[in-house]
């Protein structure tokens, strides 16, 4: 039998702040698939991989954060972990504490997080608050909690997120035939994109930094916070996120670009994904897609990699809502004939 592939941390110890011997929290996270994705590129005229960063444990990319935030919050002798989130966030944090012993507190914002990942939150035992605000507004009180209570703040405003996440990064590199041009992602709190290029410069490597933002939730594109951000893609609804400069730099220097996409082209790319590469990404992830599709490649780019950073289980009221519907049947041959074959 192969050994698994251990966790993130274990795996890039030494490009990681983790030294041999402290200890390790994790879920074997990391390792996620590369896929060359042949009807997206011939749709998109180039060649396109996707990295399935729903293949974590939790189900999204914030796994990888995680890992070395709670393994770092165990060193520092915390008690407990707290986060804002827009959901998997929460789901990642609630794992991670459950699996380290630790007590978890989530702050979600009230009735627009996916069903998944609240049920993922509550089952691993987290105190799971909705707050009657948005997500910008739980950061803010998070924050400023995590300053007055002994509580480790899991958000990727803690560089530990940062850490582990640019592994995504020494995957790609590890893992494409040859260089990618550029890299397609979501931005929400402008994490991941941070982390990503943080990843790259280290590898040695300057793909262009393509971020895309939900219309309704696009600050960065306007260069000014959205006060009441809106999307369906509920886990990119951000009006202010935190990682601002960073993100802006990292496109601007790689020659790279923000840019936004409507709900109607996310949902767009979403199906399209499901139905003709076999994969299953939650709305904000579709992003990525939608953003290289609406917006094309730019010049001498040939060879994108578009993250998915998250499952589509993680929201199945989105998915029925824009899948056919189902196939009532008798149990009879001549009307299962007829439902199957006509
Ligand atoms: C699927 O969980 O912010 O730009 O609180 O869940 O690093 O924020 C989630 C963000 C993209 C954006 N795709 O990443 C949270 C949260 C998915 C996400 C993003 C998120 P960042």
């Amino acid at each position: 039998m192969l050994p698994a592939m251990p966790g993130i941390i274990e795996r890039y110890q030494e490009r990681l702040p983790f030294a041999p011997g402290d200890p390790v929290v994790s879920l074997n996270e990391g390792s996620t698939p590369l896929i060359l994705a042949e009807r997206l590129s011939e749709r998109a005229g180039l060649e396109v991989w996707l990295k399935l960063e729903g293949a974590n444990p939790t189900g999204s990319f914030k796994d990888r954060g995680m890992t070395c935030a709670v393994s770092a919050a165990v060193r520092e002798g915390a008690e407990a972990v707290i986060c804002a989130s827009t959901g998997n966030t929460a789901a990642s944090a609630a794992a991670y504490s459950a699996r380290a012993g630790l007590r978890g507190a989530v702050i979600v914002p009230e009735g627009k997080i996916a069903t998944g990942k609240l049920a993922q939150a509550l089952m691993h035992g987290a105190r799971v608050v909705a707050l009657r605000g948005n997500f910008d507004e739980a950061l803010k009180l998070v924050r400023e909690l995590a300053t007055r209570h002994p509580v480790s703040l899991v958000n990727s405003v803690n560089d530990f997120r940062i850490e582990g996440q640019k592994t995504a990064a020494f995957e790609i590199v590890e893992q494409l035939p040859s260089e990618l041009d550029a890299l397609c992602i979501p931005v929400g709190n402008a994490g991941n994109i941070t982390a990503y290029w943080k990843g790259f410069n280290e590898a040695g490597l300057k793909p262009r930094m393509y971020g895309f933002q939900a219309a309704g939730a696009a600050p960065l594109v306007h260069g000014k916070p959205v006060e009441h951000p809106e999307t369906v893609a509920s886990a990119i609804r951000i009006g202010n996120p935190a990682r601002w400069e960073e993100a802006m730099n990292a496109m601007t220097s790689s020659g790279g670009a923000v840019k936004a996409v409507t709900d109607g082209e996310i949902l767009m790319a979403y199906r399209f994904l499901a139905a003709n590469e076999g994969v299953f990404c939650e709305p904000a992830s579709a992003a990525s897609v939608a953003g290289l599709l609406v917006h094309g490649p730019a010049e001498n780019v040939n060879r994108v990699v578009c993250v998915l950073t998250g499952h589509g289980l993680k929201d199945p009221d989105t998915a029925l809502d824009q899948a056919g519907a189902v196939v009532a049947c008798d149990p009879e041959l001549s009307a299962i004939e007829r439902a199957v074959l006509e």
